[in-house]
């Protein structure tokens, strides 16, 4: 097999609603989501890729704003290299889709059937096998399929939307026997928005790239897209972050800490662009100033949200005079927390408290 450079990315879910943001927010949004489809194409150039695969979900429903068509136009349709589409639940096939009303460029090619077919593109060391959704929900499109006996150089890869996860489902579940028996060298997925690592079905590899931005806190992470290198060696999958924005989940422990400078301290990774949600969590021996930590954190995020797990700090030690198991474990280390000759030797007495009457609470108290 010669080599073999491939940029794989699906699910970019343009012209999203963002119904949660005002008018305004969410056209902005959109704005940047074309932004994407400019950076998908840059690193295909960049990385000199014999083919952009995008498997599905590329629009996040039938309408397609004219400004979203001409950047799809200007950005993949400016490529030296095919671009090969199978479409998703979110933007199927049908005569009547954007697929069929939008202009798309010479060397964008989309699997238009529910059945399995393949395309080859002159000088590419490669069979590209397809199908797409032909509505919103979709029976098994692999299942009983196999390329045949390999009596080529070529590599077979598979370009399609669907879930691995569900056992059953309406969104072309893909079984592991399916994968394995499709044969293919790679098979570039869409539909689950987690990015997942190279797997093995057979000698089937596939992947998930994941969704190519977030867009809200059940989205989270770095998003972006893989570079896939077929060789004799076997398959490489590299994920390139796409640079947009990022949302972020931090827990925070604030308990007998500063906290606004915990927080602080917890989310330096993050950047201006991001979205983060911090949740503070731990024993404070007063409710944390909301307020405060908002004023703290100003202007450093696109979004933030704040919420309170803090639970009322509870004191220790008046339990360790009752003649029970928590009584005698207290009891215990309350003298080395009295013995202690510094703060750090107290706090760890407290901790050993703190975790060993949780242990007894909920592993309940012997007779
Ligand atoms: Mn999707």
């Amino acid at each position: 097999m010669k080599e073999l450079k491939l940029l794989h990315a699906a699910d970019l879910h343009l012209d999203s609603a963002f119904e949660a943001l005002s008018p305004e927010a969410a056209e902005e949004r959109r704005a940047e989501q074309r932004e994407l489809l400019f950076r998908i194409e840059d690193l295909a150039e960049k990385r000199g890729v014999a083919a952009v695969l995008l498997s599905g979900d590329i629009f996040d429903n039938e309408t397609v704003r004219s400004e979203t068509a001409r950047d799809f136009n200007s950005s993949l349709g400016a490529l030296s290299c095919p671009v090969i589409i199978a479409p998703g639940n979110h933007d199927p096939y049908t005569p009547h889709s954007m697929w069929e009303t939008m202009r798309i460029p010479e060397n964008v090619y989309i699997f238009k059937s529910a059945g399995i077919s393949a395309a080859e593109f002159q000088g590419i060391p490669a069979r590209f096998w397809g199908a797409a959704f032909t509505n919103s929900f979709s029976h098994p499109l692999l299942n009983g399929f196999s390329r045949g006996e390999k009596t080529d150089e070529l590599a077979d890869v598979l370009v399609i939307h669907g879930d691995t996860a569900a056992g059953a489902g309406d969104y072309n579940p893909i079984s592991r026997e399916a994968l394995v028996k499709c044969g293919m060298d790679y098979a570039a997925l869409g539909h689950i928005h987690a990015r997942t690592p190279l797997m093995t079905a057979g000698g089937t590899a596939y992947a998930y790239p994941g969704c190519t931005e977030g867009r809200g806190f059940d989205e989270t992470g770095e998003k972006g897209l893989l570079i896939v290198t077929l060789s004799d060696a076997g398959v490489r999958t590299e994920f390139v972050p796409l640079g947009g924005v990022r949302y972020e989940i931090l827990r925070v422990d604030v308990g007998g800490k500063d906290v606004s400078a915990a927080v602080c301290e917890a989310v330096s990774g993050l950047t201006e662009n991001d979205c983060c949600r911090l949740v503070l969590a731990g024993e404070c021996s007063a409710q944390p100033d909301l307020g405060l930590v908002r004023k703290a954190l100003e202007g450093r995020f696109r979004e933030l949200q704040l919420r309170d797990e803090t639970t009322p700090k509870r004191e220790l030690w008046p339990l360790r005079n009752k003649d029970t198991l928590s009584g005698v474990l207290l009891d215990k280390l309350y003298t080395i927390y009295t013995a202690a000759d510094n703060d750090a030797e107290r706090r760890r007495a407290e901790l050993a408290a703190r975790y060993g009457l949780a242990a007894v609470e909920n592993g309940g108290e012997p007779l």
